[in-house]
């Protein structure tokens, strides 16, 4: 077990699960890595082709609510590791349709602390396992034109996704106060890179602009994130699983502001596409302004910095969806055909 560690990822068929599975491959060849996904519309395995014959990763098809399952792959493998992906994580969608986030986010997340609970009850497995909960700057709410989120910053979520999002960290904190679990909980900013879902932001534009079509801008277009490119984040997660500090929370951002036109138009102007495609359309319900994140925690305490600056990372990211045009169609399949017309048609 010790020298062959099991990583249990949950939802590594998604954006910046899959990310994560490629990269933890590479830097620890010695982890047995088990990916439990029950593909929703946002997993897709053609992330992780080129791994699925590499005998160090194993794919499990389920849900993490499915508690039976937990406990069996829990029996099964002994996760050492545990580091928590699985979500329903578009705000859009959780505007339309909040029910399923409570299930996955806060219903999910507690099924997996519950096997941790069961499996990790010796004072050994307590102090060596670990339960790492990806969370989100967004449980911040929103800020105004300065300031930044501290891993002191009250939780004030203001989205159903956000709410569902603060809601699972309460019980990481819980689990860890009451059980002695051994845990974490990352708190990150937007991210982007290869595989991300053309339902947001970044890979949206790039993928209408490719095509000629309206590209959305929601509002006034001056809302404000703090970009992070993908790779940046999963080392940001290897360094707290390895490293942190029990029962800590590390922010991590990309100290890399832009308001959504300015990328917009920087999108537009690596492709050589006109302005004219930018429509702006009616504004997000409850629509954050600001996220801005202090991630000096995370530097202080374990070195941890970005790398990537965001003109190479963005350049690079337009480039791999020129570069995998074929994903892109088969993923812009029936269901988001669906989810786009009735999220932009009329909007
Ligand atoms: P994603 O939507 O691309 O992927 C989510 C994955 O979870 C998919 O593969 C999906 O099939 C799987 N999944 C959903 N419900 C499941 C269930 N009930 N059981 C098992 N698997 C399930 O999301 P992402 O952008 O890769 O985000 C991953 C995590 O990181 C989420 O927890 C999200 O809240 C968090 N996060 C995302 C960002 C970002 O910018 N994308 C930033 C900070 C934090
Ligand atoms: O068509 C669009 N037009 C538009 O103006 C879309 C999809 C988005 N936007 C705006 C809304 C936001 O201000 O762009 C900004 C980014 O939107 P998203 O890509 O939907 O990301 P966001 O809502 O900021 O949330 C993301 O970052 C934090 C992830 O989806 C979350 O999972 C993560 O927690």
């Amino acid at each position: 077990q010790n020298q062959h560690p099991i990583l249990l990822v949950t939802g590594g068929a998604g954006f910046i699960g899959s990310n994560f599975i490629h990269y933890m491959i590479a830097k620890h060849p010695s982890y047995k890595i088990i990916n439990l996904d029950s593909l929703t519309y946002a997993g897709n395995l053609d992330n992780l082709r080129n791994i699925e014959t590499n005998k160090n990763y194993l794919f499990i098809k389920g849900n993490i609510c499915d508690s039976t399952l937990i406990q069996t792959i829990f029996n099964e493998y002994n996760p050492k590791y545990v580091v928590n992906f699985a979500a329903e994580s578009h705000v859009d969608r959780s505007i339309t349709n909040p029910q399923i986030f409570l299930e996955t986010n806060i219903e999910g997340t507690q099924v997996l602390l519950d096997a941790c609970r069961h499996h990790w009850a010796t004072v050994e497995r307590k102090l060596t396992s670990k339960f790492l909960q990806v969370s989100t700057d967004e449980v911040y709410g929103t800020l105004g034109p300065t300031g930044y989120f501290t891993e002191a910053t009250p939780l004030a979520p203001n989205s159903p996704y956000s709410a569902s999002k603060a809601a699972a960290d309460m019980f990481v904190r819980a689990y860890h106060e009451t059980f002695g679990i051994n845990v974490n909980i990352t708190r990150c900013s937007n991210n982007y890179g290869p595989y991300h879902f053309p339902e947001k932001l970044i890979p949206l534009i790039i993928s209408n602009a490719l095509e000629d079509k309206d590209l959305p801008v929601y509002g006034d277009g001056m809302n404000i994130r703090d970009w992070l490119y993908v790779e940046d984040h999963c080392r940001a997660i290897d360094l707290v699983l390895h490293e942190g500090k029990p029962g800590e929370v590390y922010n991590v951002g990309g100290h890399n502001e832009k308001a959504n036109i300015e990328i917009v138009k920087l999108i537009l102007k690596e492709l050589n596409k006109p302005e004219t495609l930018i429509k702006y359309v009616a504004d997000r319900l409850g629509h954050d302004k600001r996220y801005a994140i202090d991630a000096s925690k995370i530097k202080n305490e374990l070195g941890w910095e970005p790398t990537v600056m965001f003109d190479e990372g963005i350049r690079y990211t337009i480039r791999w969806y020129l570069e995998h045009t074929g994903w892109l169609e088969k993923v812009k399949n029936g269901e988001y055909t669906e989810y786009y017309s009735k999220m932009y048609t009329k909007r």
